[in-house]
């Protein structure tokens, strides 16, 4: 079993609605000791002629290979209503696969951990809540160091405590 930390975000439609409906997606498939991050309410980054997202982390345990957990979450997006149309544009949910325990993947389909969560206070801010003494694979300081070090100004509120 691993260890396994993934980023949500929604900006279209009901977004707490489109979140909880994930995670219970996911709640599904063989995963043990999931853990919510709160909501958080996130300016667009990136592409920011867009509405705003809200944002959250989940934590969890599971023997499902993270190639595997990939086609789980972007199954879940399409069931969701999920088309991709603009990269870094508006999404129903778009779910990221952050950490897989302390393993490093380069895949054609998928990197873990993710490339661009240390540069995102949207992805560090609800890890911080999670792990925030975990030190990432590759990196010499805890989740919660790399949030400081962050030079990611864009505005991050406490949306809701809880995902449901
Ligand atoms: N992929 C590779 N690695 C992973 C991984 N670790 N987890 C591949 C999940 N997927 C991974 O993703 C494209 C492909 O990435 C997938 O098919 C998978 O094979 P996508 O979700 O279709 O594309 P995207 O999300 O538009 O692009 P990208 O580059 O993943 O964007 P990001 O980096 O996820 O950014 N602002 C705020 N405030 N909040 C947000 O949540 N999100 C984005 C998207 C931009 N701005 C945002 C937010
Ligand atoms: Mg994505």
């Amino acid at each position: 079993m691993e260890q396994v930390v993934c980023s949500l975000g929604s900006n279209l439609g009901v977004r707490d609605q489109n979140i909880a409906a994930a995670i219970s997606a996911l709640k599904s498939y063989d995963i043990f000791h999931i853990k919510t991050a709160p909501l958080y309410e996130t300016a667009p980054v990136g592409l920011t002629d867009q509405p705003s997202f809200l944002n959250t982390a989940i934590i969890f345990r599971s023997a499902i290979a993270a190639a595997d957990l990939l086609e789980i979450m972007l199954g879940i997006e399409r069931g969701l209503g999920r088309s991709r149309r603009v990269r870094w544009g508006p999404r129903t949910i778009d779910i990221d696969i952050i950490f897989y325990g302390s393993e490093r993947i380069v895949q054609e389909r998928l990197t873990i951990p993710h490339p661009r969560f240390a540069m995102r206070k949207f992805v560090l801010v609800p890890l911080s809540d999670l792990i925030p003494g975990f030190v990432p694979p590759g990196f010499s300081q805890p989740v919660a160091g790399l949030l400081q070090a962050c030079g990611d100004e864009s505005d991050v509120r406490l949306y809701r405590a809880e995902t449901d």
